[in-house]
C-alpha cells in the first residue's frame, strides 16, 4: 500500500468515527430523521472533500481535531446535496453509494427534513466549535460555506443544471455551472482546512487556485464516470447525464477532448502548488487521485 492510500484510510477510518459521534444519535428523538440523517452521511461515498480539508490543514500546522469538525461541515453539506439532488423533484434517481437513496430508503418528506437539518447541523458544527483562535477568522469560515453552498454556490449551480435540460450550453456557460455546482464546496472545503490553521495571503489565494481548478476537474471527471463507468462501480446510476439530456463536457466536447481538459486542470491545479513546496504533497497526490479515479 502506498503511503498516500494509507494516509487516506487512516483519515478515512478515524473521520467516519467523528461523524458517528458528531451526528445526532438515532435513538433520540425524532429517531426516524435521525437514523435518516446517519444513513445519507455515514457508510459510503469517497470522502474526498474530507481529504482535501485535512490535506489543507496539514499545510496550514492546524490541529486535526479542528480540521475533523470543518470537514464534517463540508461532508454533511455534500451529503444533504447527494439526498436533494436524488429526489423526484431534481434527479430523481434511485440509488446512490450503492445504496437506496433517502426518498426510496424512507420517504419523500423524510428525505427533504435530512437535507435541511442537514444544512442546519453543518453551520451548528462551525459555530460551536473552536476552529481558530482568532473569532473573525473563525466567522469567515462560517461565510465561505454559507456563500459555497447556497445560490451563489452549489445551490446555484443545481438550479442553473435542473435549467439546462434539452440546451445546448456553450463551454464558458458549462464551466460556470459546474463551478458552482460542484466546485465551489471542493474549494471550500480546501479553504476552511488551511482557516484551521495559518497561512499567508499570498499561501491561501494559491491554494484558492488550486481549489478552483481541481474542483472543476473533479466534474469534468464525473462527466467522463457517468458515461464510461457501470452502475456497480459508480455506485450511481451510470448514464444519467445523457438519459436526462443534461450538458455535459462529455456531449460538449466528446470524452477524449474532455479527458484532455481533465488533464489540462489537473497540470494548472498542480502549477498552483509550486511555492508552497514540499508540504502540499498531499494536494498533489488528490489532484492525482481526482483525475485518474475509476467511481
Ligand atoms: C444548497 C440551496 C441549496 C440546495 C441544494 C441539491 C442541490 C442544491 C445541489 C446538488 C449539487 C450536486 C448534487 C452536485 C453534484 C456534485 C457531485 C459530482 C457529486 C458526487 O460527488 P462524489 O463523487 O460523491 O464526491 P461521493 O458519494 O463519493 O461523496
Amino acid at each position: 500500500m502506498s503511503d498516500f492510500s494509507a494516509w487516506a484510510s487512516a483519515h478515512q477510518s478515524r473521520f467516519e468515527e467523528t461523524l458517528k459521534r458528531l451526528l445526532p444519535q438515532p435513538d433520540i428523538m425524532p429517531q426516524r430523521l435521525h437514523a435518516a440523517m446517519r444513513y445519507s452521511v455515514l457508510d459510503g461515498g469517497k470522502r474526498v472533500r474530507p481529504l482535501l480539508a485535512f490535506a489543507a490543514g496539514e499545510l496550514a500546522g492546524a490541529p486535526l481535531e479542528r480540521v475533523e469538525i470543518a470537514a464534517a461541515a463540508v461532508e454533511i453539506i455534500h451529503a444533504y446535496s447527494l439526498v436533494h439532488d436524488d429526489m423526484p423533484c431534481m434527479d430523481d434517481d434511485v440509488l446512490r453509494r450503492g445504496k437506496p437513496t433517502c426518498h426510496v430508503e424512507y420517504d419523500e418528506a423524510t428525505a427533504l427534513l435530512v437535507g435541511d437539518a442537514l444544512q442546519s447541523l453543518a453551520f451548528q458544527l462551525l459555530s460551536e466549535h473552536l476552529l481558530n483562535e482568532d473569532a473573525a477568522t473563525q466567522l469567515q469560515m462560517v461565510r465561505l460555506l454559507a456563500v459555497a453552498s447556497g445560490s451563489r454556490g452549489m445551490g446555484g449551480g443545481q438550479a442553473i443544471d435542473l435549467d439546462s435540460v434539452g440546451k445546448q450550453l456553450t463551454l464558458p456557460e458549462l464551466e460556470q455551472m459546474h463551478i458552482h455546482k460542484t466546485g465551489a464546496l471542493i474549494r471550500c472545503a480546501i479553504l476552511l482546512g488551511a482557516h484551521c490553521g495559518h497561512l499567508t495571503q499570498a499561501q491561501f489565494d494559491q491554494l484558492d487556485r488550486y481549489g478552483k481548478c481541481i474542483g472543476l476537474a473533479f466534474q469534468v471527471v464525473d462527466d467522463i464516470l457517468d458515461s464510461e463507468a457501470d452502475t456497480a462501480t459508480l455506485g450511481k446510476t451510470a448514464g444519467k447525464d445523457a438519459d436526462n439530456d443534461k450538458p455535459t463536457y462529455v456531449t460538449l466536447l466528446g470524452v477524449s477532448a474532455a479527458k484532455k481538459m481533465a488533464a489540462e486542470l489537473h497540470g494548472q491545479a498542480i502549477e498552483a502548488l509550486t511555492d508552497l513546496g514540499a508540504p502540499a504533497q498531499r494536494l498533489r497526490e488528490l489532484a492525482d487521485f481526482i483525475v485518474m479515479r475509476k467511481f
